[in-house]
């Protein structure tokens, strides 16, 4: 069990397209383990393989919704944890329809802003023992998922929002690094 470090804007690997993963061996199972628990940590519902400095297109998400709408609902109940693993995942076609939501990420800590994106998707990708799925995605499972292939390409919320809104969310996330120091 590890928990990486994770990499935080400005850091220029942020930036970078990430490359396919090859063959999933060991050492790609190993980072989708450190990924997970690393996610966890840091209370995130995805993560991608860049934001622990890793450039290859592997991403993990775990939405933590609780399975227990019903009477016998449990307030105190621990979050189901059912992590799932996506190898070089790729968009199929998205919906024309689209829908907003308030995005957060853990390379940019403690900052949200409304992004539209398309409300559906469907998605090809590779599990860890090398077996292709293809599923379509709504609601937060689209928007996170869309968020974290954005990572793949070097790509982050900020680049969805008007220039005024990253400016003044910039400055929030740099006099907040200032007060934490
Ligand atoms: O933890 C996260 N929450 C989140 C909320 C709305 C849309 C996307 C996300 S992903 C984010 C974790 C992260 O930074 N993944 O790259
Ligand atoms: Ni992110």
């Amino acid at each position: 069990m590890s928990v990486l470090p994770i990499v935080e804007i400005p850091d220029p690997r942020l930036r970078l397209v990430c490359a396919p993963v090859e063959t999933i061996d060991a050492q790609v199972r190993q980072l989708v383990t450190d990924m997970t628990d690393t996610m966890y940590a840091a209370h995130g519902i995805g993560l991608a393989a860049i934001q622990v400095g890793v450039a290859q297109r592997v991403v993990v998400i775990d939405l933590q919704e609780r399975a227990d709408e019903g009477e016998e609902a449990d307030e105190k109940a621990e979050p189901v944890r059912n992590p799932r693993a996506f190898i070089n995942p790729e968009i199929l076609s998205v919906s024309e329809e689209t829908s907003r939501y308030s995005e957060g990420c853990l390379s940019i800590p403690e900052q949200y802003a409304d992004v539209e994106r398309p409300m559906r998707c469907r998605v090809t990708w590779l599990d860890v023992d090398g077996a292709r799925h293809e599923e379509d995605m709504d609601g937060l499972l689209s928007t996170c998922m869309q968020h974290e292939i954005d990572h793949l390409n070097g790509v982050l919320f900020i680049d969805h929002i008007t220039r005024l809104k990253r400016d003044m969310l910039l400055k929030k996330l740099a006099k907040a690094r200032k007060s934490a120091a």
